[in-house]
């Protein structure tokens, strides 16, 4: 009897073995020509898996800011349900670049379904939100289906690098017991300048009300052609079953609303929570999600619409941003009537601080207080190559650091002959002294409003279809601009600072 009970004990220890073994998640990777596909099962998930691609690695120039569009191969195997998304830059051994000197502008995954239109469908920025949908919801993926990657990859300094663009998916495949009543979902991009390639506009400093400035909403002439750009006609009926807002620093929330014969409702306010020491001024942020039980029932023919506010007493921040990509059906799965019931719940951030938001800036460096310095030469150009402001750099010691002087009411013209390399620059105007070292949050368009809060847009070119570029080279200082001294930096490379003095 006792040698049987220890042949069972035996047999169950080694059950437990075996299906432990069974259990662990297994991983297997393939290189192909853009990157790496790797596959990691689930246990216990009815066959889902975790699948993390690798693109790259992509060589980033030095102070490059520009926009490529490529097909990507990087998709999942075989047919199946995406039901999360988690975006990431790298560099080539693994290490996510701190912020302040690799940036992820922008990325978004496009998709062509043969017999539809190409649908922006994921994206990340750098508050690099986390998309996952409820529980029984997902993406369907296709093989015969077009993936596109649009990227923005930001170097904020002149030295070259290498980076990979990473996403991690929740993937289940057909077939699988975990796809069984799976309901599909599409990405319904709703963006306050949606259909333009590079979906951007300005808050000033000072605009707005009570320091906060929305965009639409407080630009009367935000649509000059008509086209309200942020508004999308639903076109069938359907539930919406997730949203999150991107924003750029600056951003405190993006707004998704209703409109149904005369009644706008709210749907969901995403907020920008900031974990940045300095409040609502930089990427050190998360933004806040709809919750996982959030379902909202829409009707063909009512209006959705976005629009995103600023904190506008701080700084003015250029070519900003408000999108709310938005999760719906393709068939009516249920939901509340947003005319019956308040949806417009709190939601929840996808990730908590992250470590290369750590380099706040604003720490006193080398550079020079501009307004204790003697007068330079007096100058109507100043150049701009290699990174340097030729005359009035803050970096420069000696003659060439002084500022450059020129009368009241004269222009002073900066000419980028960096352009050539695809490089571009700012002019934008900080307050006095301008001098602290670069950071995330440092420095700031914060020299106020009207002509002080001057900023040349940035000088270079780029493909007439979608660019950051102003597509030109040159620009002039307002000639309004009172007797003083007037620092400077550039948007796209913030180490880069200089001064100007205007004589009275
Ligand atoms: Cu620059």
């Amino acid at each position: 009897m006792r040698r049987f009970h220890a042949l069972i004990t035996a047999l169950v220890a080694l059950l437990v073995l075996a299906s432990a073994a069974q259990a662990k998640p297994r991983s297997t990777s393939v290189r192909t020509p853009q990157g790496t596909i790797t596959t990691t099962t689930l246990p216990g998930s009815g066959g889902a898996r975790k699948l993390l691609f690798k693109y790259g690695p992509v060589r980033i120039h030095p102070g490059q800011n520009t926009i490529s569009i490529t097909p990507t191969s990087l998709r999942p195997p075989k047919g199946g349900w995406i039901t999360s998304f988690h975006p990431n830059l790298t560099y080539t051994n693994g290490k996510v670049p701190p912020v302040d000197v690799i940036h992820l502008h922008h990325a978004v995954w496009l998709i062509n379904r043969p017999g539809d239109a190409y649908r922006p469908t994921w994206a990340a920025g750098e508050e690099k939100t986390i998309f996952r949908t409820p529980k029984g919801f997902g993406w369907h993926f296709k093989t015969s289906d077009q993936w596109l990657l649009n990227h923005m990859i930001h170097n904020l300094f002149p030295t070259p690098t290498s980076v990979y663009i990473t996403w991690e998916m929740t993937f289940i495949p057909d077939g699988t017991p975990a796809a069984k009543g799976m309901k599909e979902v599409k990405t319904q991009w709703l963006d306050v300048e949606g259909g333009k390639a590079y979906p951007v506009f300005d808050v000033l400093q000072g605009t707005g009300h009570g320091g906060q400035y929305t965009f639409p909403d407080d630009n009367p002439n935000a649509y000059p052609d008509g086209n309200q750009r942020n508004r999308w006609v639903v076109d069938h009926d359907a539930t919406l079953v997730g949203t999150a807002g991107h924003l750029h620093p600056g951003g405190l929330w993006t707004d998704l609303k209703l409109t149904r014969g005369d009644r706008t409702v709210e749907l969901f306010r995403s907020k920008a929570k900031y974990f940045e020491p300095a409040g609502a001024v930089s990427w050190d942020v998360a933004m806040t999600a709809t919750p996982k039980n959030w379902r909202v029932a829409v009707k063909k023919g009512d209006v959705l619409s976005v629009s995103g506010t600023y904190n506008s007493a701080r700084a003015s921040w250029y070519e900003s941003m408000a999108i709310m990509p938005v999760a719906i059906t393709t068939k009516p799965a249920g939901g509340a009537d947003p005319l019956m019931t308040n949806v417009a719940v709190a939601g929840k951030i996808t990730h908590g601080h992250l470590a290369e938001n750590d380099h706040h800036g604003g720490e006193p460096g080398s550079l020079a207080n501009a307004a204790k310095l003697a007068n330079g030469p007096a100058e109507n150009t100043v150049a701009i190559k290699d990174f340097l402001f030729k005359q009035g750099d803050l970096s420069m010691p000696g003659a060439k650091g002084l500022p450059p002087v020129i009368p009241a009411g004269q222009p002073l013209t900066f000419v980028n002959d960096d352009a050539g390399r695809d490089i571009f620059h700012t002019i934008t105007a900080c307050k006095q002294p301008c001098n602290g070292a670069a950071g995330i949050a440092f420095p700031l368009a914060n020299a106020g409003s009207g002509p002080l809060g001057f900023d040349s847009g940035e000088l270079g070119f780029g493909p007439a279809a979608f660019t950051a570029a102003s597509n030109r080279k040159t620009w002039s200082t307002p000639t309004d601009l009172g007797a003083g001294t007037y620092t400077y930096f550039c948007r796209i490379h913030p180490f880069m600072r200089g001064s100007f003095r205007v004589t009275g």
